[in-house]
C-alpha cells in the first residue's frame, strides 16, 4: 500500500471515523446529513486535483452502471475483491433507478476519500442535478433525510468527478462515448469540467453517446450525445494510440458486449437492472500484463424490497 492509503488527511481520529462510516455504509445504513457534508468536502479536495483524463495503472477492475442497486454493489465487491485489495475504476451512473442511491454513492465517495489511489469514480450522465430530479435520487434524498440538503451536497460534488480515465495509456474509459468535437485526449484535458452536464457539446457527448453499427456520426435516440460508427472508433484509437474504448451506459444482457471489431466494449454492472430486466452484470479485470478477464455476476439475494412490477425501465438511460 502506498502512503496515501495509510495516512489519509485529517489525522488519526478522522481516519477512525471514516473507517466506521465505511463499515456502516457496507451495512447499507446511510450517514447523517452532517457526515455526508464532511465527507463530500474531503472528496472535493481529492477530485479537484484529478484530470479530465485521469491516468490509472493496472491491475484495475473496470465497472459499469450501478444505479442504486446497493446489494448488487456489495455482490460486486464480494466477487471482484474488496477495495483496496482490488483497485477499481467505476464509469458512472451510481444513482437513480434503484432504491439505494444514497447508500451506493455515499459508499463509493467514502472509499474514494479513504483510498484515493485505489479507486477512480468517473461521472455518468445521471450524476447531474437535472437527471436526478426525474429518475429517483432527489426523491430518495427527500425520503431518507426529510430535505434536499444531501441531494444538493452530492450534486455539487458530481461537478468535480473526472469525465474519463486512461488505463496504462491504452484503455480509454468513460461513461458514454465519443464526440464529433473531440479528436484527441488533449482537447478533453483542456475542458473546464466543473459545471452541470451541459445539454450539448463535447462534455455532454462523452457522457451520453453510444456506439452504433452504422458508420459515421448519427443522431442519438436519447436526445443527447451522438451515435458513432466503427470508422470513428478506429480513427480515435489510432490518433490517440489506444487499444480499446471501455464504456458503460447501455444495458447489455450478458453484462458486457464487444462492438466495432473489439475496439469498443460496453460494461454494465447492474444485474437484473431495475429489478426486472433479467440481465447478467459484469466487471472487467485488467491484470498487470494487461490481460483482460470479464467476470459476470447475478443479483444478490434480496429481502423485503418494495413491489417493482409497476416500474417501467427506460432502456436508453
Ligand atoms: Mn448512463
Amino acid at each position: 500500500m502506498d502512503e496515501a492509503d495509510v495516512a489519509p488527511s485529517g489525522g488519526g481520529s478522522s481516519h477512525g471515523n471514516l473507517c466506521e462510516q465505511i463499515a456502516q455504509l457496507m451495512d447499507c445504513k446511510p450517514l447523517s446529513e452532517q457526515e455526508v457534508r464532511g465527507l463530500c468536502e474531503k472528496a472535493k479536495e481529492i477530485l479537484m486535483d484529478e484530470s479530465n483524463v485521469q491516468p490509472v495503472n493496472s491491475p484495475v477492475t473496470i465497472c459499469g452502471d450501478i444505479h442504486g442497486q446497493f446489494h448488487d454493489l456489495a455482490e460486486l465487491f464480494r466477487i471482484g475483491g474488496k477495495c483496496p485489495d482490488t483497485n477499481y475504476l467505476f464509469m458512472g451512473d451510481y444513482v437513480d433507478r434503484g432504491y439505494y442511491s444514497v447508500e451506493t454513492v455515499t459508499l463509493l465517495v467514502a472509499l474514494k476519500v479513504r483510498y484515493s489511489q485505489r479507486i477512480t469514480i468517473l461521472r455518468g450522465n445521471h450524476e447531474s442535478r437535472q437527471i436526478t430530479q426525474v429518475y429517483g435520487f432527489y426523491d430518495e434524498c427527500l425520503r431518507k433525510y426529510g430535505n434536499a440538503n444531501v441531494w444538493k451536497t452530492f450534486t455539487d460534488l458530481f461537478d468535480y468527478f473526472p469525465l474519463t480515465a486512461l488505463v496504462e495509456s491504452e484503455i480509454f474509459c468513460l461513461h458514454g462515448g465519443l464526440s464529433p468535437s473531440v479528436e484527441n485526449l488533449d482537447s478533453i484535458r483542456n475542458f473546464d469540467r466543473v459545471q452541470e452536464v451541459p445539454h450539448d457539446g463535447p462534455m455532454c457527448d462523452l457522457l451520453w453517446s453510444d456506439p452504433d453499427d452504422r458508420c459515421g456520426w448519427g443522431i442519438s435516440p436519447r436526445g443527447a450525445g451522438y451515435t458513432f460508427g466503427q470508422d470513428i472508433s478506429e480513427q480515435f484509437n489510432h490518433t490517440n494510440n489506444l487499444n480499446l474504448i471501455a464504456r458503460a451506459h447501455q444495458l447489455v444482457m450478458e453484462g458486457y458486449n464487444w462492438a466495432h471489431d473489439q475496439k469498443v466494449v460496453t460494461i454494465f454492472s447492474a444485474p437484473n437492472y431495475c429489478y426486472r430486466c433479467g440481465n447478467m452484470a459484469s466487471i472487467l479485470e485488467v491484470d498487470d500484463c494487461r490481460g483482460h478477464t470479464f467476470i459476470q455476476f447475478e443479483p444478490a439475494p434480496r429481502r423485503g424490497e418494495p413491489d417493482v412490477t409497476r416500474r417501467t425501465p427506460d432502456y436508453f438511460l
